[in-house]
């Protein structure tokens, strides 16, 4: 399902026709807005892939190519829902009103969390989380929980919540994501379940992992499932929109693959030039996302100006992330045993105690 081709023309294929009304709601400062939350994000981005060529981060795994999966999707989700993402969403995270450095933080090893998930200012999104598929069935599980506390399903679209869940093709071989569809399915769960499939599980190329297309697998549990161009921001947020009303609707779980690709490397760790070539990095990069919104928009008449703005706002956080990042705290090495469980426990305060010796042992206390 796509709506608009790589060259930002606006054509609709057969699939997108029940979606156009949707698409049609959207007004000019909608549109742009979902261009603003891109092209910043990428701006960010690439300021955190940087800032770990500095040192200044651990790691920093980019999503360079995934804005349009990520933020038609994002944007499409209601302010009540709660978002469960992987540990690439960085562009959801923002729309949600993350503040990106606390996604630095985590990076840097300075947070164990990285965010109060909480705290109403970060838009209800769990936090990030590096073990594949493990968000999967916690998204389901809060989605059952949904449906026993009446929180869902009552018809009134201002109040009943969803769940989105974010996960990767490479996710989608864990047990995790399948028991996650099982119990969703059978228990109705408010729930979208979104693949970002980005052709890539760090090496390992998608075709390895499955033998047909990935959104066969949520429709074989009877999960009412949509392919789209991921790389359509225009595509994720109908899709997404539509999928996340009927299930907040009582209509059960649904799901969407979003076909898209990673163009930076799995984590600063990684080397993709050792298992992929060039000529599909390049034939990817005719398809990015925020060049096909970029020219859909100046169609419509957008000017120079518009587009200055945005990458001023893309400079502005850049430079104000590597500012604040610089200035993080070293966190108090004993905070590491305080949320291990939720009560006293004796083998974290036997453990504390060894590190806090361990650390008098230095000349002048710990560092
Ligand atoms: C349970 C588990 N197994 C293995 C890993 C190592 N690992 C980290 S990322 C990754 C590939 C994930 O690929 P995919 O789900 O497609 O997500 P992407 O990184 O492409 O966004 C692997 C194997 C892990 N973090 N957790
Ligand atoms: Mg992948």
């Amino acid at each position: 399902m796509r709506i608009l081709e790589p060259d930002g023309s606006f054509a609709p294929t057969p699939e997108a026709e029940p979606l156009r009304e949707i698409v049609e709601a959207l007004d000019e400062s909608a549109l742009e807005q979902m261009y603003r939350d891109m092209a910043v994000t990428r701006a960010f981005d690439q300021q955190a892939t940087m800032l770990q060529r500095q040192g200044q981060l651990a790691l920093w795994p980019p999503s360079l190519g995934q804005e349009a999966a990520q933020v038609g999707s994002a944007r499409a989700a209601r302010s009540q829902d709660t978002i469960f993402p992987s540990y690439r969403e960085h562009a959801v995270a923002r729309v949600r009103g993350v503040d990106p450095v606390s996604i630095l933080a985590l990076m840097r090893s300075a947070t164990h969390g990285g965010w109060d998930p909480t705290d109403p200012k970060n838009g209800n999104t769990r936090l990030y989380t590096l073990v594949l598929g493990t968000q999967v069935p916690h998204a389901t599980g809060f989605a059952m929980g949904l449906n026993f506390d009446g929180r869902t399903g009552s018809g009134d679209a201002e109040k009943d919540e969803a769940v989105v869940v974010y996960y990767g093709d490479g996710a989608a071989s864990e047990g995790d994501v399948h028991e996650a569809m099982v119990f969703a399915a059978s228990y109705s769960t408010p729930e979208l379940f979104f693949l970002q499939n980005n052709q890539w599980a760090i090496s390992v190329p998608v075709a390895t992992q499955a033998a047909g297309p990935l959104a066969n697998r949520s429709a074989g549990y009877g999960i009412p499932t949509l392919r789209i161009d991921g790389n359509d921001v225009l595509a994720s947020y109908a899709a997404s929109r539509m999928y996340l009303d009927e299930a907040r609707a009582g209509g059960g779980p649904r799901a969407i693959e979003a076909v898209t690709y990673r163009m930076g490397a799995h984590t600063t760790s990684d080397d993709p030039t050792k298992y992929r070539t060039k000529a599909e990095e390049e034939s990817w990069a005719r398809r990015d996302p925020i060049a096909r919104m970029r020219a859909f928009l100046e169609n419509r008449g957008a000017g120079s100006e518009f587009f200055a703005d945005v990458d001023q706002e893309g400079e502005a956080l850049a430079a104000d992330v590597r500012t604040r990042i610089a200035e993080w705290p070293d966190p108090d090495p004993a905070s590491m045993f305080a949320h291990v469980y939720s009560e006293p426990h004796a083998l974290m305060e036997q453990q504390a105690a060894w590190l806090a010796e361990y650390e008098a042992s230095f000349e002048g206390g710990a560092a």
